[in-house]
């Protein structure tokens, strides 16, 4: 067995959007258990410990406050290989070329912006998701 857990998030973008049931809905069509689920309003804290990885970057304070912009979802999903499977029910980083099929690909494209907004976060191995799910949900 290779049971995974990974965080993922609907980005404001999403919420304000209402598509926050439709991200719940693919990940649940798919196969994948939501054992945690919450909405919130993320501070700067919060991101910047959620985003370390992206320290130094140029988008990283347009992304920050992008996702201080409104309130997202928290969830977590379980299921065998469930990292690499949202990631690729999300599709790639950028919505002009990710996949149609996958979440950024059919519900985002680009604004123009200078983050890219893209629906969904998902966590990208093992380490990083026992890192973010503890930052979300610290109780589980
Ligand atoms: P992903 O969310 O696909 O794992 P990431 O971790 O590299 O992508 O980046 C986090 C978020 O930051 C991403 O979802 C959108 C934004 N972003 C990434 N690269 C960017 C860039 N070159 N310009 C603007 N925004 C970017
Ligand atoms: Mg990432």
């Amino acid at each position: 067995m290779n049971i995974e857990r990974t965080l993922i998030l609907v980005k404001p973008d999403g919420v304000a959007r209402g598509l926050t049931g439709e991200v719940i809905s693919r990940v649940e069509h798919k196969g994948y258990k939501v054992v945690a689920l919450r909405m919130l309003q993320a501070d700067r804290a919060l991101l910047l410990k959620h985003y370390a990885e992206h320290e130094g970057k140029p988008f990283l304070e347009p992304l920050v406050e992008f996702m201080m912009s409104g309130p997202l979802v928290a969830l977590v999903a379980e299921g065998n290989r469930v990292i690499e499977g949202f990631r690729k029910l999300a599709g790639v980083t950028d919505p002009t070329v990710a996949e149609p099929g996958t979440i950024r690909g059919d519900l985002a494209r680009d604004q123009g912006t200078k983050v890219i907004q893209n629906i969904v976060h998902g966590s990208d191995s093992v380490e990083s998701a026992t890192r973010e799910i503890a930052i979300f949900f610290p109780e589980l």
